[in-house]
């Protein structure tokens, strides 16, 4: 199989097969991001391509979490970073996180994320700046974009770079006007 079709069954496979056992699916996530450094020799664009592909699963899985978790709109984007934080993280992970470090006008604020899944059984080579787990910044950035929020989020504490924490900082940029919802106003 070509090193791209690995790449996007790991891909399918995260997608499709929610409920797969976490310590294969962990392995299997660590086996795509080698793949893509090989394919493409570059480590920020391996940083972007993994956002991205978070982005699409986002996309998608925001209808299974809604579904799921029976929460539909939240008011405040604060409610939202609690939702993401205490619900989504642990339906999907298993693991809960904090939230902290809010700006004043409440737009803004940090994910911490103590315990990562992702990055069981994985040590990075010193001095590399990969973003091993930026998958989860595109997913949440997906979803988010599916409830009309456009988000920035990104790592700014990595514990396989030496933080004491993985760090996920959350930006509220804009509520997406719903053109549809207008028109039927
Ligand atoms: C609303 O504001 O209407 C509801 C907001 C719910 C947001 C849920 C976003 C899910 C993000 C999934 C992150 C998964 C990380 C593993």
């Amino acid at each position: 199989m070509s090193a791209s079709a690995n790449a996007r069954l790991g891909e399918q496979i995260w997608q499709k097969m929610p409920k797969i056992n976490a310590e294969f699916f962990t392995l299997t996530y660590g086996a795509m991001v080698v793949q893509l450094m090989r394919d493409l020799e570059d480590v920020q664009l391996v940083n972007e391509k993994l956002e991205k592909m978070g982005h699409s699963i986002g996309c998608r899985l925001i209808d299974e979490f809604l579904a799921k978790s029976g929460i539909n709109n939240c008011n405040e984007f604060a409610e939202t970073a609690d939702v993401i934080a205490k619900v989504a993280f642990k339906m999907f992970l298993g693991v809960s996180v904090e939230v902290a470090s809010w700006n004043d006008e409440k737009t803004s604020c940090s994910l911490l994320v103590y315990d990562n899944p992702l990055t069981d059984f994985v040590e990075l080579p010193p001095n590399i700046n990969l973003y091993y787990s930026n998958v989860l910044c595109g997913v949440i950035r997906g979803a988010l974009e599916m409830v009309q929020l456009r988000v920035e989020c990104y790592f700014v504490r990595d514990t396989l770079r030496g933080d004491d924490v993985n760090e996920i900082r959350l930006e509220l940029k804009e509520h997406i006007k719903d053109e549809m919802a207008e028109e039927y106003r």
